[in-house]
């Protein structure tokens, strides 16, 4: 679907994208603090997700505008997660964004056993960025560093976040979406 800019014509695209991790690391806080304009949000209770949309326009080094129409989806209760519930959780999956807390070193930990189940359900590699979240808190076992070294084993970029001050959400959301643009290609 294409709609008028001021200058260009630009896409518009629809994104499935997912969030994982371990509980309580920040997946939630983080969606409710990205999705401000939130105007579609339904309870899909069985599958034990909530979905949310949220779009947002990113520009590529031409200036030319793209409208990603995202989906977002957050796990509702991580227990027997892994077993139940990913086929419907991944499936489809365009992006996904890998989150641990950047207090507790065993959540970066868990990150890659996370991406194999994505990667597993979708038979592909899915675009996906790496965050660490809650860095606003002050003990920190997760460096910048960790989280750059993981986002470059997998060919990508990762953010240090917090949900509770907004630090680098905007542009965690924004580095997926160019990601996910960029692999369409
Ligand atoms: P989850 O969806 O990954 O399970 P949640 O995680 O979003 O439910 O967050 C788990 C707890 O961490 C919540 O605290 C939430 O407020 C807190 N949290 C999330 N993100 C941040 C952050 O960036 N900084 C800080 N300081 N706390 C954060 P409660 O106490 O409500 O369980
Ligand atoms: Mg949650």
């Amino acid at each position: 679907m294409y709609f008028p800019g001021e200058s260009r014509w630009n896409l518009v695209v629809k994104k499935k994208v997912c969030l994982l991790g371990e509980g309580a690391v920040g997946k939630t806080s983080l969606i409710r603090r990205f999705v401000t304009d939130q105007f579609d949000d339904q309870y899909i209770a069985t599958i034990g997700t909530k979905v949310t949309k949220k779009e947002i326009v990113v520009k590529d080094k031409d200036d030319v505008r793209t409208k990603v129409d995202m989906t977002i989806w957050d796990i509702m209760g991580q227990e027997g997660f892994r077993e139940l519930l990913k086929q419907s959780y991944f499936y489809g999956a365009s992006g996904v964004i890998a989150v641990c807390d950047s207090t507790r070193m065993d959540t970066y930990e868990a990150l890659e056993g996370w991406i194999e189940e994505v990667w597993g359900v979708a038979k592909k590699k899915v675009p996906m960025v790496f965050f660490a979240n809650k860095t606003d808190l002050p003990e920190t076992e997760v460096t910048e560093e960790d989280i750059d070294k993981i986002a470059k084993k997998f060919g990508t970029v990762g953010h240090m976040t917090s949900a509770r001050t907004g630090e680098n959400v905007e542009e965690g959301f924004e580095a997926l979406a160019q990601t996910m643009l960029a692999s369409d290609n």
